[in-house]
């Protein structure tokens, strides 16, 4: 069971590749319903945590939020890509990104302020992270990662679900998803000049963060 491929073997229309395929099909249910249970118990955390600066009337860190499960045909691509097997239990250890929430920031301060405010939470055991804002990819890319894993109570035994939460500011958001869609667009490949343009508008973003947040720290600052 354990080391199912994750691809849908082969039907030849015979009972028993009917029962095969079947199998297969419930087990890929529910190795993604995990990722899915995963996903739901950070989103409670992460909407108790908005109600409590929205009730405490201060300023909210979080301006919206997004959650995703890679679909199978992505996982089993960047199980490649990585050259991780392409079978349940390898997948299950090394591609930690399955279940991925996005939480958007109007300041780079109130990502950093999730990023603590999640990390302080004692049931999220923190695997790794990555600050892409302290030291952004050679193309511009700017976001904190924190890989986590969360517990599932399932009726017969305790899961810990790894989920990717992906903390950007509105800027960051911007760039990375034209980025992501050029990326696309080009399978990978982009073009030299919109290289150029994509790391000026970075810098731009990146200017604009930092004085957007001096003019947020200047509002809350009192009055002289
Ligand atoms: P998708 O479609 O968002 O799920 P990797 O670099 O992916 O082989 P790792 O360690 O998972 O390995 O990388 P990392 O740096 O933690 O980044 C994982 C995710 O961050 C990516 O997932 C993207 O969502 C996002 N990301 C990382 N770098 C970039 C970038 O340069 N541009 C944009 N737009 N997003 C980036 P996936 O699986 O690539 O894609």
């Amino acid at each position: 069971m354990q080391t199912l491929a994750l691809q849908m073997p082969a039907a030849d229309g015979s009972p028993q590749s009917a029962q095969v395929l079947q199998a297969v099909r419930r087990e890929l249910r529910s190795f993604i319903a995990e990722y899915e249970y995963g996903l739901q118990e950070v989103a409670t955390k992460v909407d108790i945590l908005r109600s409590q600066f929205l009730l405490r009337g201060g300023h909210c860190p979080i301006e919206h939020v997004k959650t995703r499960v890679k679909s199978p045909e992505s996982i089993v691509e960047k199980a490649r890509r990585r050259g991780v097997p392409v079978d349940i239990t390898s997948v299950r250890e090394h591609i930690l990104d399955i279940a991925g929430m996005r939480i958007i920031c109007p300041y780079v301060a109130d990502a950093y302020a999730m990023a603590d405010a999640l990390q302080r939470q004692q049931d999220l055991e923190t695997v790794h992270v990555k600050d892409y804002i302290a030291a952004p990819k050679p193309n511009g890319y700017r976001s904190l990662h924190l890989a986590v894993r969360v517990p599932v109570f399932l009726p017969d035994r305790t899961i810990a679900v790894p989920v990717e939460i992906q903390i950007r500011t509105i800027a960051m958001d911007f760039w990375a998803s034209t980025e992501h869609e050029l990326r696309y667009k080009y399978a990978g490949d982009i073009p030299d000049h919109l290289t150029t343009t994509l790391g000026e508008v970075a810098a731009t973003a990146a200017a604009l963060d930092a004085q957007m947040g001096a003019l947020h720290e200047e509002v809350a600052a009192p009055r002289p």
